[in-house]
């Protein structure tokens, strides 16, 4: 088979030359191609039938021990100019990163199958869908690809003899982390990636395509790419508000986006409504306002602290047709990792293969093992995921974690300050990227490993973005993450977290009033709920404290990351930083 797309067929036939497979399938997305494809990676050890009773329609796959997270420092933005990628990616010369990954895909292939992946980000034609074909020699992606985008047969048709696509090629090659590149080729509409097979590496319309190309798709076009979940919050009225919220990776995207009212809250009669979990596409539509869409159809989430209390909706999606990566195989041919549900089982294989026992020093369950999940699958699933305009945004919402500094929450005063609260944004280090663990690193708008251009071009846009809109969301930031002296969380977070949004409902609103500090508006103590917590208005108080000297301390830290950007740093964000710097001072 071929497409009707001659440069499509052109495409594949030249990547075909250089990575050599034995034979090349078009992937169709029909049932029966999942299910052949499941029975050859069971055949081979790709894939791990699960307890089909107990677990129906899910398999397990492990990915190789040094490969179970984004590899940063191996991901490049590859433009002509390099103070187009900017400071804050690796950067390399096109044709240099082509040259030196064609070494590595290089008969990569050879005794292999090499799949053509069509796939469409966003519902298949919706105006604002984009277009993919990811070439791939894993099974494991394809399955995946099946899952968190919409594949085959419609995307080709919807493509046609000459539609604009983004070109995705990976190969697993020898699977060596010295020969593994993530590259991107903003300027081609191209994206290489070699030598992984670990999700954020390899799921190109996930981070690749919908976040570091499309960023810079949508500074060009007049939109945003953002590393966001998408939620809504239904009043009794029957008024949903809808929030858009930026964490770094591991930080509660997931847990916030579909979290369950908790016993104290439930007379109010909320109910939550989830859009996304992980990319926010947002566009200003004629009404003014920012609208936003999820451009994903499933949900790659992270499984350690995954339990029936954390997140409930998770864990009634994930009980079917659910691919498991590195976490524990139990004997009974079922899942379990650290912070699940009980119980612990006696025994099992861990994420690297090696025999389990409850008491053994090594993790079950690797910290960044997932579960890939169709999103129709959560009870909390929007209906407005398919719709193409998507959902208006009331809110957004930045976070992190901060053992100290930030408090619970705070509003910004405008637009502009909100951009600079984003821009500021740091957060310790989660086991979602390689690195220093715990280590607080500046995190912009959660997207410094995956804004596709220069950082300070993007605040501009940002600002820009706001200036064009006649109504924009007001902008918050929240940390859940806080801790006593002793290093345990002051907030309960998780379902309780809906007391926070309560607060930031009611201000979108005009319902509550704050209290202003230096930094942004705070609640007042008993403008949030704390009805059934084991929380006083005293404690809330020191979560909602503003130490000034950590601030003023703070304030070096942003002054170092804008430095960064030269004379490119929009004057906008700099007379913010002397606003709050002069705030503080007094
Ligand atoms: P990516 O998928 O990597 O982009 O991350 P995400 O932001 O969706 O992360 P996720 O929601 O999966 O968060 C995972 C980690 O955060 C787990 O360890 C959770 O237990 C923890 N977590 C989530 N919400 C909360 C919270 O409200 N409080 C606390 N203390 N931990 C939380
Ligand atoms: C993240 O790390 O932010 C993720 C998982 O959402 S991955 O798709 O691997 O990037
Ligand atoms: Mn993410």
């Amino acid at each position: 088979m071929t497409s009707k797309h001659p440069e499509l067929n052109k495409w594949v036939k030249e990547m075909v030359r250089m990575c050599q497979p034995d034979t090349i399938v078009w992937i169709d997305g029909s049932d029966e191609e999942k299910k052949r494809l499941e029975a050859e990676a069971f055949k081979t050890g790709e894939l791990i039938e699960l307890n089909q009773e107990k677990l129906p329609g899910c398999v397990y796959h492990r990915t190789n021990p040094s490969d179970v997270a984004r590899t940063e420092h191996l991901t490049y933005i590859c433009t002509k100019n390099k103070n187009d990628a900017g400071p804050n990616n690796n950067w390399m010369k096109p044709a240099d990163a082509y040259k030196k990954a064609k070494e590595i895909f290089k008969g990569s292939m050879a005794g292999r199958i090499m799949y053509v992946i069509p796939f469409s980000m966003g519902p298949v034609g919706s105006p604002f869908s984009k277009i993919g074909v990811e070439l791939t020699d894993s099974i494991y992606v394809v399955l995946n690809m099946r899952i968190m985008t919409r594949i085959g047969r419609d995307v080709l048709e919807k493509l046609g003899k000459d539609g604009d696509f983004t070109k995705g090629l990976h190969s697993k090659a020898d699977l060596d982390v010295n020969r593994r590149l993530i590259l991107h080729f903003p300027e081609d509409n191209t994206i290489w990636s070699v030598g992984s097979g670990y999700g954020g590496n390899v799921l190109l319309g996930k981070k690749c395509l919908s976040l570091r190309l499309g960023s810079y798709l949508g500074r060009k076009e007049g939109w945003l790419a953002e590393h966001m979940l998408i939620m809504g919050i239904e009043d009794p009225t029957g008024y949903i508000a809808y929030f858009a919220a930026a964490f770094p990776s591991a930080c509660g995207k997931t847990n916030l986006a579909m979290l369950v009212p908790p016993e104290g809250l439930k007379k109010k009669g909320y109910r939550i409504w989830t859009v996304g979990d992980d990319i926010a596409w947002m566009r200003i539509d004629t009404d003014g306002g920012l609208w936003a869409v999820n451009p994903e159809a499933g949900f790659f989430g992270v499984a350690p602290g995954t339990n029936a209390k954390t997140n409930p909706n998770m864990m009634a999606a994930i009980k079917k047709n659910t691919i498991y990566t590195n976490v524990l195989l139990t004997k009974e041919k079922t899942v379990w990792w650290e912070g699940g549900d009980p119980p612990i089982p006696s025994e099992g294989i861990d994420w690297q293969g090696k025999v389990w026992q409850p008491g053994t020093k090594e993790l079950g369950a690797h910290p960044n093992s997932r579960f890939t999940v169709p999103a129709m699958q959560c009870p909390s699933i929007s209906n407005r995921l398919e719709h193409h305009h998507g959902v208006p945004i009331s809110a957004i919402i930045f976070g992190g974690r901060r053992a100290k500094l930030a408090p619970l929450v705070y509003e910004a005063f405008t637009w502009q300050h909100g951009v600079y609260v984003g821009a500021t944004m740091a957060s310790e280090r989660t086991a979602a990227q390689y690195g220093k663990q715990g280590e607080v690193r500046r995190d912009p708008m959660a997207m410094l490993p995956f804004c596709g251009y220069n950082m300070a071009d993007y605040f501009k846009h940002w600002l820009k973005m706001g200036q064009k809109m006649t109504r924009t969301p007001k902008i918050f930031n929240v940390n859940w993450f806080k801790t006593d002296e002793t290093g345990n969380f002051l907030w309960p977070g998780f379902g309780e977290n809906l007391r926070v949004l309560e607060w930031i409902m009611g201000r979108c609103r005009y319902k509550v009033q704050g209290v202003e500090t230096p930094i942004g508006y705070v609640p007042k103590l008993d403008d949030i709920d704390l009805t059934g917590l084991d929380i006083t208005q005293n404690d809330l108080g020191k979560m909602l404290s503003i130490d000034k000297n950590e601030w003023v301390e703070e304030l070096k830290g942003h002054e170092e990351f804008f430095k960064m950007f030269g004379s490119r740093m929009p004057k906008e964000i700099w007379d913010e930083y002397k606003a709050l710097k002069k705030k503080l001072a007094v």
